[in-house]
């Protein structure tokens, strides 16, 4: 069994070339990004694992349903709404089901079972809880929720600090924390490190899962260099006062983590991570195409053991 912590964009490409490789993949996914809008429950993360398991993700975009139609919005735009925030038609369905479901009584965890189910899929994808942990983005303006500050504010604030708020009170998922017990290898996907598996970390019954079953966790670098392969990993890491570089992922990562895989053109730095105590693996990290989504996700199941 493999366990696959997995935010956004950046996760959803590992996820999937992990899933061509092995059948019964758990993916605990992140629920520090959902927003609510027009009374809908919009969960990002759990989405993007959705669609791009169920072949249906935007690519271009690496998030929403590709080739989908946005009538919705424009109704909402003639409405008088602000529509910053683009659900598209399909998008909307998916967000409504699960709007309504929680309203009659339903939790995260099993809605979206159910939705697996309906797009025929066998990965199990688990909210990290089922309680609300919201990520803030502490700015020179003041406190904005993620989709606020990167979306309608197109990430253009400095930012001072990230907050998980309701991490502390939050309940891991039993299902997460049994996951991560009963796998054989847990990998953290190359996702942004605070705002993509830092509110997975920020739930205290999940990271002590992982501190003890740290000799089968992997972590795989968002960086190459002291750039994040794609959105705002370096500003963040910034402000949290991290050194924006392989080395300072693994070093985020230690007490969770005892083996990273960076890439090729870091090697340089692999002496100064293994002072960490932990394992390096060199390999090309980029996953352009699904050839190199299954050779990422091939590289690692072979490579790393416990
Ligand atoms: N990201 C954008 O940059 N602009 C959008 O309009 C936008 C809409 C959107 C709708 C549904 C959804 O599931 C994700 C959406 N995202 C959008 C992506 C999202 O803001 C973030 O990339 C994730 O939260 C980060 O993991």
């Amino acid at each position: 069994m493999i366990t696959i912590l997995a935010g956004g964009t950046g996760s959803v490409k590992l996820v999937r070339g992990a899933a061509s490789q092995s059948r019964g993949i758990n993916v605990i996914a992140n629920v520090g990004d959902n927003y609510w809008l027009y009374g809908l429950y919009v969960c990002p993360d759990i989405d993007t694992i959705l669609y791009g398991l169920a072949d249906l993700l935007d690519t271009d975009t690496g998030w929403g349903i590709k080739k989908d139609t946005y009538g919705f919005l424009r109704q909402m735009e003639m409405l008088g709404e602000e529509t910053w925030f683009k659900i598209g038609d399909r998008d909307a369905a998916i967000h409504l089901m699960r709007t309504n479901m929680l309203k009659n009584g339903k939790n995260l965890t099993d809605i979206t079972a159910w939705m697996c189910q309906k797009f025929a899929i066998d990965t199990k994808i688990i909210p990290v809880t089922d309680n609300t942990v919201e990520t803030r983005i502490v700015t020179n303006k003041g406190e904005l929720h993620l989709q606020e500050f990167w979306v309608k504010h197109k990430g253009q604030n400095d930012v001072e600090g990230i907050k998980y708020i309701g991490a502390d009170k939050a309940r891991a998922n039993p299902a997460a924390v049994n996951a991560i017990h009963d796998s054989q290898l847990v990998i953290i996907a190359p996702g942004n490190p605070l705002t993509s598996i830092g509110p997975i970390l920020s739930i205290k019954g999940i990271k002590k899962e992982l501190s003890k079953s740290k000799r089968k966790v992997v972590v795989v670098s968002p960086l190459v260099g002291n750039k994040a392969i794609s959105g705002p990993a370096a500003k963040y890491m910034e402000a949290a006062g991290m050194e924006v570089s392989p080395y300072g992922i693994a070093k985020m990562y230690s007490d969770v983590a005892s083996h990273i895989v960076i890439d090729t053109s870091d090697r340089l730095l692999t002496r100064k991570i293994q002072n960490l105590d932990m394992k390096v693996y060199e390999t090309k990290i980029k996953m352009k195409d699904k050839s190199e989504e299954e050779a990422l996700a091939a590289f690692i199941l072979k490579q790393v053991h416990a």
